[in-house]
């Protein structure tokens, strides 16, 4: 998988294990933001990934050939020529290329090192008898950075390139470019003309403001025309495409900030749960066991609550104080007691601390014996121990999948360059 894609998978899981743990409205900030990134079109790597498109005989391969300055693809008179997809792509490709390439079955490869970061998939004209080609456009366009509509000056204004895909995918138009080629075969006037004619039928196609590149990309004398243009339009294409990138990386890390602080991970990132637990429950215990009485036991787990929520942060500490109420933990104490075989409460007035088991115990101090330590610890661990370490070890676990996040967007900011 691709760098970019990689750290938007980190968020979003990020932002499945913040639910709960950071306040509503900064969820729904950086939901905001994952939705846009999710949402964000074409290939999610470093490499500009482009597929060339269009009838067959308008020069789609003749074009490639251009770009690369010798012969990849084959190219004739005899139509249809290419009858397979082609990749040009850089040597040592991005790993989601390659597995890009896997999933659309192109198996015809053939690598560069002519200019970096650039893809171009060759396809077999749109038109052709054989209905596999119509589809493969139509798989391509989600995944590519975008689509090069080649024409040329007979059938420009062939209504199957118009009806059948653009204005079909009309949605996808940002990432449509349009080329006239084989602009040798007519005169300035003329070529003039054309292009405002076929600027036209994409405007009806429903193109905004259709901008159309013209190029020769294989006269019959003389040197390609206007593909060194085509060329720079690309690199231009491949910066683009960079600042986009780093501007969804850029978001993604500020949303993953936003969390960290929601969730009170950036003021203290581990509360050491295991080492002071014990020490907790030992006090707790000690009370019940040796008299000292109800109340105080409930002192010795709320104070830790407390010091827990005051730790956590704002908005965390908020959910433990709420989650482990004095009154939970009065309930909970009496369920552990009644686990480890002690005496039932006689009356509990949920609410009041304490207050229903004051006069219980320290009415008759002996009682408190016939709770056994052993089994009352093993009965908080259970009733208190773990629920507590469950709610920080999702607390923990959304801080190491911040760090995940954290050194994915890195990774593919580095990978940008
Ligand atoms: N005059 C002129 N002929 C060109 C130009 N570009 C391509 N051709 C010719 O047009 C014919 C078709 O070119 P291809 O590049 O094979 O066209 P294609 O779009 O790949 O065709 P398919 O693979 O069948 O879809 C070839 O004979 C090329 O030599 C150009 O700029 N000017
Ligand atoms: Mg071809």
């Amino acid at each position: 998988m691709s760098d970019v894609a990689s750290a938007i998978e980190a968020f979003d899981l990020t932002i499945g294990r913040a639910v709960d743990l950071v306040p509503q409205n900064d969820l729904a900030a950086v939901a905001a933001i994952a939705n846009r990134a999710r949402g964000r079109r074409g290939f999610l790597g470093e490499t500009l990934v482009l597929a060339l498109a269009g009838g067959t005989g308008s020069g789609k391969s003749s074009l490639l050939n251009a770009i690369a300055g010798r012969s990849i693809a084959a190219t004739g008179v005899i139509r249809p020529t290419t009858d397979r997809a082609l990749a040009w792509l850089p040597a040592r490709p991005e790993k989601g290329l390659t597995e890009l390439l896997d999933r659309l079955d192109i198996d015809d490869r053939i690598e560069h090192e002519s200019f970096p970061r650039l893809a171009l998939i060759d396809l077999p004209d749109h038109d052709s008898i054989v209905v596999q080609h119509h589809l493969i456009v139509e798989r391509l366009l989600p995944e590519v950075d975008g689509i090069v509509w080649v024409f040329d000056p007979q059938k420009y204004r062939d209504p199957l390139i118009h009806e059948t895909y653009i204005t079909r995918l009309i949605d996808y138009q940002d990432q449509f470019v349009f080329v006239l080629n084989q602009i040798d075969r007519v005169g300035p006037r003329e070529l003039t003309r054309l292009k405002a004619d076929l600027a036209e039928s994409l405007a009806a196609d429903g193109v905004e403001d259709p901008q159309v590149f013209g190029v020769a990309a294989a006269p019959p004398t003389g040197a390609p025309v206007n593909v060194a243009e085509f060329r720079r339009y690309l690199g231009e294409a491949l910066d683009a495409k960079n600042v986009a990138a780093g501007k969804l990386l850029g978001d993604i890390r500020r949303g993953t900030r936003l969390l960290l602080r929601g969730a009170g991970l950036d003021q203290v990132p581990a509360v050491e749960f295991d080492t002071r637990w014990p020490e907790v429950r030992a006090a707790t215990v000690q009370a019940l066991v040796s008299g000292s009485g109800f109340e105080d036991a409930i002192c010795h787990l709320g104070d830790f609550i407390t010091a827990l929520s005051v730790e956590t942060g704002p908005a965390f500490g908020d959910k433990v104080r709420t989650r482990f109420s004095p009154e939970w933990l009065e309930g909970a104490l009496i369920d552990a007691i009644g686990d480890a075989g002690g005496p039932p409460p006689r009356a509990r007035q949920r609410g009041r601390v304490g207050r229903a088991l004051h006069g219980f115990w320290s009415g008759d101090q002996s009682k408190a014996a016939d709770v056994a330590a052993g089994p009352l610890t093993a009965a908080l661990d259970a009733r208190v121990g773990l629920q507590l370490r469950e709610v920080l070890w999702r607390r923990g676990l959304l801080g190491a999948t911040v760090a995940l996040t954290e050194i994915e967007t890195r990774r593919a900011q580095q990978a940008l360059g």
